[in-house]
């Protein structure tokens, strides 16, 4: 009922964090539980090294965090939990077999190759609805066929499933989630089983689906008894972190963009139906599945990777005398760098793989004929120029695409707390840019919940939703 004691839990790709959060007259308060990075893990493989997440860590970190948030709250009356899309574990009885892969993993390519000796780039597009990322989990899948193990297995479950699996013993692949994986039709909202069988994936995999708001289960006595929660509930919410996020960006018309600022942008429109049209597909944008049914109609664009790597590069390289770069300092220094300085292509796929992005950067320009970013502050304000940049072309597509003119751009997450990226995406773009909230994907989280535990209006719509947004996070217009 009123009050209720909810917790999220919400894995980034470089980091992850449990929230508690309650609703009162009108108004999400959230309160910080705990923080935890997200570390991928490189493991040796014939034939090479794997990148894989660092799952059982990952799990022990949400485990402790649900922990504190029952000891602090007295009890939980929901947990939810979202993370990025795409990776799954693969299982056998219950028993995960192997770590589960990153999707920046280089492995990915092959698969591709794989999928398109059955199928063509339009066929998966108008199936799914899907833009083409080489990570996507159809491609993944083809090697885990190439390599045996999918006739081992006898359940696949993404990333926040396989979480909630582990808490309550539930096995359901939840839908906005499914949605990323290119197996779920873009029509029927279920998984394609024509698909599957052109591609030879046993449909047997894949659990059956579970909504937004649904009840995935309660907590393992096991688990419950760990947490100091027995029996609470676990409620599907949009486990695609982004399905969170646009749940919370505070739209107040839907005439409005979106940017869901954090490792990845992803930028687009809210739509009730999705565009499907060949010119979709070769601006390569996609159409995920939304809370209530809403489509997400977005592309990624490279994020704040480019300059969380960047600044990963330069730490390693710092000798004990040198300080380690200081974001705030930084922006600040590429903020008054005056001499121009090459705007690239964020999307390019040379940006995927962990690595020196400053000398890829460098090496992208100069493959052109440009002259690189000579320093620091000049290569973060290439890349903040080259973010904005790409956020104006994307939307103009979105625009163009889906036949509506956005008036407002709404950035939600990290990037919103990013000053000059969010003044630059203004003058790019030449409209309003409203930023914020900064916890966007836990509040769309946590309001999910919400609303199915009846502390707010069982019946309340999206707009219900995002008013609630608004009255409980300031934003910064630019
Ligand atoms: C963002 C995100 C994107 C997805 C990418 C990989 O965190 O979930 O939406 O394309 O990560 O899963």
């Amino acid at each position: 009922g009123p009050g209720a004691r909810l917790a999220a839990v919400d894995l980034g790709a470089t980091s992850g964090r449990v929230i508690l959060g309650a609703v009162e007259g009108g108004r999400l308060r959230m309160r910080h539980i705990a923080r935890f990075s997200n570390d991928p893990v490189r493991l040796t493989e014939d034939g090479g090294v794997g990148l894989h997440w660092n799952i059982t860590a990952l799990y022990q970190s949400v485990e402790d965090g649900l922990c504190t948030a029952a000891a602090e709250a007295g009890g939980l009356d929901s947990i939810g939990i979202d993370s990025w899309a795409v990776d799954y574990a693969l299982l056998r009885t219950g028993r995960m077999l192997g770590v589960p892969y990153h999707y920046r993993d280089e492995r990915t390519a092959r698969g591709v190759e794989l999928v398109r000796e059955r199928l063509t780039a339009a066929e998966l597009f108008s199936a799914s609805g899907l833009q083409h990322l080489d990570f996507n989990t159809v491609f993944q899948l083809a090697l885990e066929a190439e390599g045996g193990w999918l006739e081992l297995a006898d359940r696949l479950l993404l990333i926040p499933d396989l979480l909630g699996y582990w808490l309550t013993g539930q096995a359901r692949a939840e839908a906005t989630n499914a949605s990323t994986t290119g197996l779920l039709g873009v029509r029927s909202g279920t998984w394609d089983a024509a698909l599957l069988e052109r591609l030879g994936y046993p449909r047997a995999l894949l659990p059956d689906l579970i909504a937004p708001g649904e009840r995935l289960g309660t907590l393992t006595t096991a688990v419950g008894e760990r947490i100091g929660a027995p029996g609470t509930p676990v409620t599907a919410v949009g486990s695609h972190d982004t399905a969170s996020a646009v749940v919370a960006v505070p739209m107040e018309s839907r005439s409005a963009a979106y940017i869901s600022s954090g490792t990845w942008s992803l930028v687009g429109l809210e739509l009730d139906e999705p565009v499907l049209s060949t010119a979709a597909q070769e601006a390569n944008f996609t159409n995920e599945g939304g809370v209530d049914g809403r489509v997400r109609f977005l592309k990624n664009v490279s994020g704040l990777w480019l300059l969380s790597e960047s600044m990963r590069t330069w730490e390693r390289g710092s000798s004990g005398s040198e300080r380690a770069s200081d974001l705030a300092e930084l922006l600040a220094a590429a903020e008054a760098v005056e001499r121009p300085v090459p705007v690239f292509d964020a999307g390019d796929e040379v940006f995927v793989a962990p690595g020196d992005m400053p000398a890829r950067i460098a090496q992208w320009c100069s493959q052109r004929g440009i002259e690189p970013p000579r320093t620091r502050p000049e290569v973060v304000r290439s890349i903040l120029e080259s973010l904005a940049a790409a956020y104006a072309q994307t939307i103009e597509q979105a625009e163009a695409l889906a036949g509506r003119r956005a008036d407002v751009i709404h950035i939600v997450g990290g990037g919103s707390q990013n000053a000059p990226l969010c003044r630059l995406t203004a003058q790019r773009t030449g409209r309003t840019v409203i930023a914020g909230p900064v916890e966007a994907t836990a509040m769309g989280n946590l309001l999910v919940q919400a609303r199915a535990v009846g502390a707010i209006d069982p019946a309340a719509s999206l707009e219900d939703l995002r008013e609630i947004v608004r009255a409980s996070a300031p934003v910064q217009r630019y």
